[in-house]
């Protein structure tokens, strides 16, 4: 049975600006309390969207604070880690990346891999909101774009060139982390190919943190996170060699159509602010190459996207939330978006009829690789629930936007502000306090 709505909007909003009040260590703010103690860089952009609403000030912190963690050739980092603080695993000593890679940053500490780049989507987000605000507010976000603006150029460029070195317009990734849907169904037949070596000893935290085993990727999954670590330390994490020494390689399409989305945003931030020609130019050839790279992907009668493994040359369909990619950057012909539409409404995903919520399952639960409460194979997550949200408003889809907003509020009115959540009975799942669902409660109610 779904949950009673036990708080109304009011009290969920200052919940959940309290929350991340509550997370915020002073100039970053944790993914969570206990299973996440560091900075996440999608979570880091979502935090900010949420932050934007309460303080800009404090918003244009979180991004840079993530922002002084870049890598010195434009990647920004999966996570920064909180100084002094332990917890969890893989943590800094385990990376190395200061002392073999030159392009780690010097006085901060991070992991050697990226993750979805949600970013500019945040700094979209802190503009419109500077904008409504007094002169000195508008002055924070206008020195921020001017302080970041070559930064996240920076950052986008690398994805285009280090990350698609073949030009195909899509994102390739060397690690499940990179995708932040670490255990989809999506990355099991590359990971099915990566064989552990000699992985040195390891004690995970994370299960001492969330004991259900059925709730986290189990320990077969983490040798293999592990192993793929210890490739990318051999080769000293150098973006050439990556791509021929790594034994996972896939190219996103999820993380592709939110780069084409990204792209596309900061191309219209920089006409707006007037930023340098050559720059918006590259932006929008970007955002245009990648969204020809995701149409490409798509089943030409279904419309679902579909991932490709670099290393066994084959593409990987699986029926789960990143079928849906084209719907986040608009590509496809007419009937295709009308049928994969369709698809997203149905009965295979969030028109399934035993839903709690009318939300789109991490992996539908018609197909056979979904497992309830098991973290991407399956519960629903906010975070993506906003996502569609947002790119729906943005494609002119008013009321499906608004009924994602509705449903993912009546999801997280029972205020455990949950990372995931079991799909047909509500049951909040992961670790509670999650800030990037925190954050998208204040975005919605906003
Ligand atoms: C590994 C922080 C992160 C999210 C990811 C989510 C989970 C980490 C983990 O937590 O991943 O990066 O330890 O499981 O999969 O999307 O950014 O919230």
């Amino acid at each position: 049975m779904p949950h009673d709505p036990s708080f109304a909007p009011t009290q969920l909003a200052a919940r959940a600006a309290y929350l991340l009040r509550g997370n915020d260590l002073g100039t970053m703010t944790t993914a969570a309390p206990l299973l996440y103690p560091h900075m996440w860089s999608w979570d880091a952009a979502f935090v900010a969207i949420g932050l934007a609403p309460l303080s800009v000030e404090r918003a244009v912190v979180e991004l840079d604070t993530l922002l002084s963690a870049q890598w010195r050739n434009g990647m920004i980092p999966h996570i920064v880690f909180a100084n002094g603080v332990d917890g969890y695993f893989p943590g800094p000593a385990r990376w190395a990346c200061s002392a073999l890679s030159p392009d780690a940053p010097r006085g901060r500490h991070t992991s050697g891999i990226t993750q979805p780049p949600v970013h500019a989507i945040a700094v979209q987000r802190i503009l419109d909101h500077a904008r409504r605000r007094g002169r000195s507010t508008r002055a924070v976000a206008d020195a921020f774009l001017d302080r970041r603006w070559g930064d996240l150029v920076r950052w986008h460029r690398w994805l285009a060139e280090c990350r698609d070195q073949r030009g195909r317009g899509r994102v390739t990734l060397y690690h499940g982390w990179e995708s932040g849907m670490d255990n989809s169904p999506r990355w099991d037949s590359p990971y099915a190919n990566v064989i552990p070596g000699d992985v040195p000893e390891y004690q995970r935290e994370d299960n001492k943190i969330n004991t259900d085993a059925s709730q986290r990727p189990s320990d077969m999954e983490y040798d293999r996170y592990l192993w793929l670590v210890e490739e990318m330390k051999a080769v000293r994490f150098d973006d050439e060699l990556l791509s021929k020494a790594m034994s996972f390689a896939v190219e996103d399409v999820f993380v592709s159509a939110i780069f084409s989305v990204a792209c596309q945003v900061l191309a219209e931030i920089g006409e707006d602010h007037k930023r340098p020609n050559a720059d918006v130019k590259d932006l929008y050839s970007w955002a245009e190459r990648f969204r020809a790279g995701v149409v490409a992907t798509s089943d030409e009668r279904t419309g679902a996207a579909r991932d490709y493994d670099v290393r066994a040359e084959r593409w990987i369909a699986t029926e789960t939330v990143a079928q849906f990619a084209p719907l986040l950057c608009g590509v496809l012909p007419h009937d295709r978006e009308r049928a994969l539409i369709r698809l997203l409404e149905g009965p295979r995903f969030s028109g399934h009829p035993d839903l709690a919520y009318a939300l789109i399952p991490s992996t539908s639960p018609v197909s056979r690789d979904f497992r309830s409460r098991e973290y991407w194979r399956g519960p629903v997550w906010p975070v993506m629930t906003w996502l569609f949200s947002w790119c729906f408003a943005r494609r002119g889809w008013a009321e499906r936007s608004s009924t994602l907003r509705r449903e993912g509020l009546r999801q997280a009115s029972d205020g455990t502000f949950a990372e995931y959540y079991e799909p047909f009975t509500g049951e909040p799942l992961g670790s509670m306090q999650q800030s990037w669902t925190a954050a998208a409660v204040l975005d919605w109610l906003g």
